[in-house]
């Protein structure tokens, strides 16, 4: 196996044996061999769609798969196998793309042993690529991944783009087409367009779906009676839940990126969704140990359970691993819960891991409810600077780094966040600036569109260029949506990002280099030498 697509990668380059993550060589295989086999599709089913045919649920079909092979998903190897299989059906039932088709168009899975075999070709090649011309493929790859990932949570809510997913399958067909390297940025710099257009999609279906957020305060006590604690990023899964357990005598507590739910009128309508339990993923181990109820993990980020918890863990969706029970939809997209409620009805209640009240539902609506209060503090010197330090949590330890950042910001600064990279710092308890709370937290990594909108109407407000605002950006990695987001606002012209708290391994000297010169992206350094660079003379 070779996989580097994560912040954790062994030493900073690659897992060659087995993922840091817990996912096994085979896995790593098979979602490479997946990832294959969508190149092919992508090929034949773009060739199909010029002449007016094609497969119009391809699209969709192939953010779910590329979803699946985030960090941190799937680590099955049946439903990889699966998945492989139906690949190589949807693309097979398509006409050929020309007389001369790549490999990754015809190649069959046969069998386990072909699967493998396909699988080290792939992990071969990448020693035969020029490395800045493989380290764009796999930061496009990568960025694909998020973009499938943020395109698949809209579709659940029955919001779609064609575009979108045509963008999606080009970009899969190019990196077979031995690109030159400006072509590949060009489709890396696309990708960063593309994600803005998704985040932009899916926040409109995530309020559409369940009300505009409102800024909100969620309690993180445990009650008295047994709970079911949903984590991951699948609102709709929640929701369906929390109807399923109405009048149950069960109680709903969110976890790591759900805590976001609270703020959503269409969530918090249910008086049983009764706090946040825990922090982030990192901590899940021993998290979920003390809930003592059943855990849905939803979407990303799956931990291998240990012994003591794991037959209380279920998974839906996409996530998967062998052995755990797994919640699919029935033909009609319903799913049915009711294997949870009685599994919590013989647990005990959770253990109380309180860490105080924590603030969400920062999101662009209400905030720009608030803009005059938030642009006259920032006028009246109230309010000095903004800090984006959104992004993921991970288990590296020098992640205290984002803890002792935030500690260390002086009292007239504001953070903007999204994303499970907050638990860094959500319950310090740094106050507000005149009713502002001083950790904006616009929700889950799928609402950093709302970063986007806020940073937007400020500039408008100040009437400068988004890089002439007092905002910088300190933004943590850990898996490929936070790639996305990068590409993002790389797209809308953010400079000077310092990513953390380490750069990407994939990304080459020759890449690194453009990204210096062009961005003005760094990595972290001291808390000391950061904070004089992002908030000057502080
Ligand atoms: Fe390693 Fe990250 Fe890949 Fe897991 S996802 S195998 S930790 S690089
Ligand atoms: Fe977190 Fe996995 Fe990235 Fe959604 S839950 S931000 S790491």
């Amino acid at each position: 196996m070779f996989c580097n697509q994560c912040e954790e990668t062994a030493k900073g380059h690659g897992c060659t044996v087995r993922g840091v993550c817990g996912k096994e060589g085979e896995t790593a295989g098979l979602q490479d061999v997946l990832i294959y086999t969508l190149k092919g599709l992508s090929v034949r089913n773009l060739a199909a769609m010029k002449k007016g045919g094609g497969n119009p649920e391809a699209g969709r079909f192939v953010a779910g798969c590329l979803f699946t092979t985030l960090t941190n998903v799937n680590f099955d190897p049946a439903r990889l196998r699966d998945m492989i299989d139906e690949a190589a059906r949807i693309r097979d039932a398509l006409p050929p793309a020309g007389s001369t088709e790549p490999d990754a168009c015809t190649w069959a899975p046969k069998s386990p042993a072909a699967i493998a075999a396909k699988a080290q070709t792939i992990v071969a090649a990448r020693e035969s690529v020029d490395a800045d011309l493989q380290s764009l493929r796999e930061l496009l790859i990568y960025g694909l991944k998020g973009l499938g990932a943020y395109y698949h949570h809209a579709a659940i809510l029955g919001y779609e783009d064609d575009g979108i997913t045509t963008f999606m399958q080009e970009a899969l067909a190019a990196t077979l087409q031995g690109l030159s390297i400006e072509d590949m940025v060009g489709y890396v710099l696309a990708c960063g367009e593309v994600g803005v257009k998704v985040l932009a999609l899916l926040d409109t279906a995530n309020t559409a779906s369940y009300g505009t957020p409102a800024i909100t305060t969620v309690g993180t006590a445990a009650g008295t009676r047994p709970g079911i604690l949903v984590t991951g990023h699948d609102l709709k899964d929640l929701a369906d839940l929390l109807e399923q357990t109405r009048g149950s005598g069960v109680d709903i507590y969110t976890h790591g990126e759900m805590l976001p739910a609270h703020a959503y009128p269409g969530l918090a309508k249910y008086d049983h969704l009764v706090g946040n339990y825990g922090g982030s993923w990192p901590f899940q181990r021993e998290e979920f140990e003390r809930f003592n109820g059943p855990v849905l993990v939803t979407t990303n980020c799956l931990v291998p359970p240990k012994d003591s918890y794991r037959d209380r863990v279920y998974t839906t969706g996409l996530v998967g691993f062998a052995g755990l029970k797994h919640i699919d939809a029935s033909p009609d997209g319903k799913k049915d819960f009711s294997a949870l409620v009685e599994h919590a009805k013989r647990c005990e209640p959770p253990a109380d891991l309180s860490r105080g009240d924590l603030v969400t539902g920062c999101a662009h609506a209400p905030v720009l409810a608030i803009a005059d209060t938030v642009v006259g503090a920032v006028k009246s010197g109230a309010v000095k600077r903004f800090l984006v330090m959104a992004g993921c949590d991970g288990r590296y330890s020098g992640r205290d780094y984002y803890t002792r950042f935030a500690k260390a910001l002086p009292a007239d600064t504001i953070i903007l966040t999204a994303g499970c990279a907050k638990y860094r710092y959500n319950s310090l308890g740094l106050g507000d600036i005149g009713g502002i709370p001083r950790v904006l937290d616009a929700g889950q990594c799928n609402d950093c569109y709302s970063l986007v909108v806020i940073a937007q109407a400020l500039a408008e407000a100040f009437g400068v260029g988004i890089n002439d605002l007092p905002i910088s950006y300190n933004i943590a990695w850990y898996e490929q949506k936070a790639v996305l987001v990068l590409l993002a606002l790389l797209s809308l012209g953010v400079k000077e990002i310092t990513l953390g708290p380490r750069l990407p391994g994939f990304v080459s000297p020759g890449v690194l280099a453009v990204l210096v010169e062009n961005f003005g992206i760094k990595g972290i350094a001291t808390v000391e030498e950061d904070l004089e660079r992002m908030v000057p003379g502080n």
